[in-house]
């Protein structure tokens, strides 16, 4: 503890530890010339304040003080964490500062991350682990006399993503920084990120997310450095002054892109990547004329316009309407970070042939893609290179990773669309396509409808480019993103493609970061972790091979077990406080979590629950039967998707009976706490049993939840679909409640007709439950309510819910029995620990690095 009792020290006093001057730059900017130092004093280095808590609550009060313009006594809770956010924030800052400077020196191969969506999570925690100054800081509020938790707790986590595909960005770019390997992401700053998920009488309301409210201190703004992106207008054809034919692309409207830095802090090694986020503003924002004319809103019109490109994050499953706007948001997002790399990452005087030694540019799905041909447009049409020579340059810089195998999320730009907004680049593609088609007739002479299935752009249903086959013709490498996955990847979804080209495809499945999904949310697991094979694991995360000797030491299992005692309680206070809701502690904890989707199937689940409960109800199983069982949700569904908000409202009318029906009291109880988050994850995953991981075989590319519970020692019951078919291979079958039809079995039943309706005639336990829901029994008697939704399922049913069902109960029966043996479950809980390192994203990393990207550690 420090000595000084800075609780009564409101102000902080200037002394000469003061931090040096951090502003200037020798970045070039297009404003005006670089800042020149006229004598070498001026470029004193940012150096971090000293790691003690005195240095900390001096930093912190200066920040209050200076940065916030309060005393102590008089700040908010804002305030203080904003202070606290700028004060750990200085201490990354020189190496931040050195990183990117020898970056810019440093003529080694970079990642550039192309992703529309970055589900980062709250960084202040995560800055703390990164600094080592968790404790420090801790002390240092304590000093003051404030709580760092209630600071924590004061930051709005950065949406920026709808699920798993923006939260692996996330992970990976965490794993970069802290394998040392030169990378920057780059994305969109949304202004509002994916919506804030509330309940009114159980329906699901969207509210907007203001996540920039209060204020953001872990960005900076760059305004000087905008970029201007182009859109509309036409082509024209032109001779150069060598009399070669040129194109032209004249624009007829113009954004500019703003960049927002954000650090991204590598694990205790002193590396800080960087996160660029672009934000859309108007280039004449405001028409003084017009505003004089009284006319404000036309003055502010073009700057609305302009603005809303980077207003909101789409929700999956959009209407038409935001197809336009969605389109903009990717190529400004590309064009900006091109752009941006080029003129500023390697210089404007590089010679751009050397483009792929100095980078590749990774397509997270399907969105950046358009970043094709723009770099095409970039070096043929401003940088004057020849055809062929541009897509020898542009096949090297690119690579793709597909996240899906649902046909519908492949994206698909309609030709008029394109045409209108981008004509160039529309130009390009055709030409891209028409030399492509070439020399697959060339390879298959007598197979026209083989180069029409190829065809990057399709004629039907309406004329259209297929974003995936682009992607997949210009990227040096696809990937799906686990085994399964990639295999199907290689024979349904492209399976042209990986005949004609059998060693562009490859696999990297998918990982999470440890150091926020164990580390942070985990902290009981992580000490016990580190008690029992010492420290390193985190950045190594298969030593937790290690453990498994301990799973058959009695001793060891009870100390697992308290862990996940106290993450119930702990989870038990949370939900108290934010959402009303009483968890038990004593339950078995079930957990399914993620975006409401029908292949995921949710309604499986909500069909398990009604089961069990209407057995108690109509007397065929007697409630202390039964293994007393809370089940936990979190999910948001899409606005627009009319399926899946009616799947949220059943849950929540199941969960409202149940919950109040003295019958089950104390055996099973539903939670479905309102909009699942990160944060919520990081408190929800440490504390659950079981993990419920059951969409259809086939549907889920890989799923990264599943890796996240495993880690944290829940037990999964799940199919054989995406990664889950890794983690079964790896923790061991006895260790893993598997169940329903296999990917095979799936195409088979299809082909030969699914009738879920027979399913539901031959199952009596099956009719009972969709009996009592089709009954009005969770809607106030109204039979109505959730007739769609039963209808659905009776004759529709998509992804098989009723064809799992009986496969599904069967398993979570075996779930009841192997839990009622507690200590074969804990050895089970620390087994699913020890045998899965191997989904860290750092060895997704690695194998990126190893398949892909044949980058180095700098
Ligand atoms: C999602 C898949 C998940 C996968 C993540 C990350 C999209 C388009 N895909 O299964 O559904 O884990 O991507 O790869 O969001």
């Amino acid at each position: 503890m420090t000595s000084t009792d800075y609780s009564m020290l409101d102000v902080h006093r200037p002394d000469s530890d003061l931090p040096a001057d951090e502003t200037q730059t020798t970045e070039p900017n297009r404003l005006g010339p670089t800042f020149q130092p006229t004598h070498p004093v001026a470029l004193a280095p940012v150096t971090a304040p000293p790691h003690s808590v005195d240095g900390f609550v001096k930093e912190f009060l200066r920040e209050l003080n200076t940065g916030q313009g309060v005393a102590l006594s008089r700040s908010s809770v804002n305030d203080q964490y904003l202070a606290l956010a700028r004060t750990v924030r200085h201490y990354l800052m020189a190496r931040w500062l050195e990183n990117t400077r020898k970056q810019r020196h440093s003529k080694a191969r970079m990642v550039g991350y192309l992703s529309a969506e970055y589900l980062l999570g709250r960084q202040l925690g995560n800055a703390l682990l990164a600094t080592d100054l968790s404790d420090i800081a801790e002390k240092a509020m304590a000093a003051c006399g404030l709580e760092l938790d209630t600071l924590r707790a004061q930051e709005v986590e950065p949406g920026l993503g709808n699920g798993g595909l923006g939260r692996l960005a996330a992970c990976f770019i965490d794993s970069l920084a802290t394998m040392s390997v030169p990378c920057i992401g780059y994305g969109i700053r949304y202004e509002y990120g994916i919506f804030k998920q509330t309940f009114v009488d159980g329906r699901q309301v969207e509210q907007p997310d203001t996540w920039l409210a209060l204020g953001n201190p872990w960005e900076f703004a760059h305004p000087e450095s905008a970029v201007q992106v182009d859109f509309g207008g036409h082509t024209e054809r032109y001779l150069d002054t060598d009399g070669v034919e040129r194109t032209r692309w004249i624009p007829d409207w113009n954004v500019l892109g703003i960049p927002y830095n954000y650090m991204v802090p590598g694990y205790l090694n002193g590396r800080v990547n960087t996160l660029r986020l672009w934000s859309a503003q108007a280039t004449k924002s405001f028409d003084l004329s017009i505003f004089n004319a009284g006319d404000y809103a036309e003055a502010v019109r073009a700057q609305t316009f302009a603005e809303n490109i980077t207003k909101v994050l789409y929700p999956e499953d959009s209407t038409p309407q935001g197809k336009e706007l969605r389109l903009q948001q990717q190529y400004f997002f590309v064009a900006c970070s091109i752009r941006d790399f080029i003129d500023r990452l390697m210089g404007p005087e590089e010679d751009l042939h050397t483009l792929p030694d100095r980078i590749i540019f990774q397509l997270n799905d399907t969105h950046p893609v358009i970043a094709v041909p723009e770099l095409m447009r970039l070096l043929v049409d401003e940088r004057k290179f020849d055809w062929d020579d541009a897509w020898e340059i542009t096949q090297k810089c690119f690579a793709y990773t597909c996240h899906t195998l649902l046909p519908e999320a492949l994206e698909v730009w309609p030709t008029d669309l394109l045409g209108r907004l981008l004509p160039r680049h529309l130009e390009i593609i055709n030409q891209i396509n028409e030399e492509f088609l070439s020399q697959v007739r060339a390879t298959y002479p007598d197979d026209e409808i083989r180069a029409r299935r190829m065809s990057i752009v399709t004629d039907y249903p309406e004329r259209a480019v297929r974003m995936a086959y682009l992607a997949t013709v210009a990227g040096s490498k696809v990937n799906g993103v686990a085994e399964l996955h990639s295999q199907l990847l290689r024979d349904k979804v492209l399976p042209d493609f990986s005949q004609y080209w059998p060693d562009k495809f490859t696999n990297v499945t998918n990982g999470v970061t440890p150091r926020r999904f164990v580390k942070l949310a985990n902290p009981g697991l992580s000490e016990l972790i580190t008690d029992t094979i010492g420290v390193g694991w985190l950045t190594d995360l298969e030593r937790l091979e290690e453990l498994e000797p301990y799973a058959e030491d009695a001793d060891f299992r009870v100390a697992f077990a308290a862990v996940k005692a106290t993450n119930k309680l702990q989870l038990r206070q949370l939900l108290k406080a934010r959402d009303d809701i009483d968890l038990p502690t004593d339950h078995l904890l079930d957990v399914m979590v993620k975006r409401l989707h029908e292949y995921k199937r949710q309604s499986l689940k909500v069909l398990h629950i009604v089961t069990l409960y209407e057995q108690i109800l109509s007397g065929k199983v007697r409630p202390e039967d039964i293994t007393p069982r809370t089940f936990v949700f979190g999910a948001k569904a899409a606005p627009g998707y009319r399926l899946a908000k009616e799947t949220i409202f059943l849950i929540n009318s199941v969960a409202k009976v149940i919950n109040a029906d003295p019958l089950v009291q104390g055996r099973l109880s539903v939670a479905f706490p309102a909009n699942y988050n990160v944060t919520l994850a990081g408190r929800l995953i440490p504390a659950a049993d079981l993990s419920e991981q059951i969409s259809l075989a086939g549907k889920e590319a890989s799923g990264t939840g599943n890796m996240k519970f495993a880690l944290n020692g829940a037990l999964t019951i799940g199919t054989d679909d995406g990664a889950n078919v890794e983690i079964r291979r790896l923790v061991g079958d006895e260790h893993f409640f598997l169940f329903g039809l296999l990917e095979p079995e799936v195409a088979d039943l299809q082909s030969r007709g699914y009738r879920p309706h027979e399913y539901y005639e031959n199952n009596p336990q099956l009719k009972a439950a969709l009996d009592l829901i089709a009954s009005g029994h969770f809607s106030g008697g109204d039979r109505g309510v959730f007739e769609p939704l039963v209808s659905n399922l009776l004759y529709e049913d998509r992804f098989l819910a009723l064809a799992d069902y009986q496969s599904y109960l069967d398993a979570q029966a075996k779930v009841e029995a192997y839990y009622a043996d507690t200590e074969a479950w804990t050895r089970s809980a620390i087994l699913n620990v020890a045998r899965s390192g191997y989904f860290s994203s750092d060895r997704s990393m690695r194998d990126y690095i190893d398949r892909i990207w044949h980058t180095n550690p700098a």
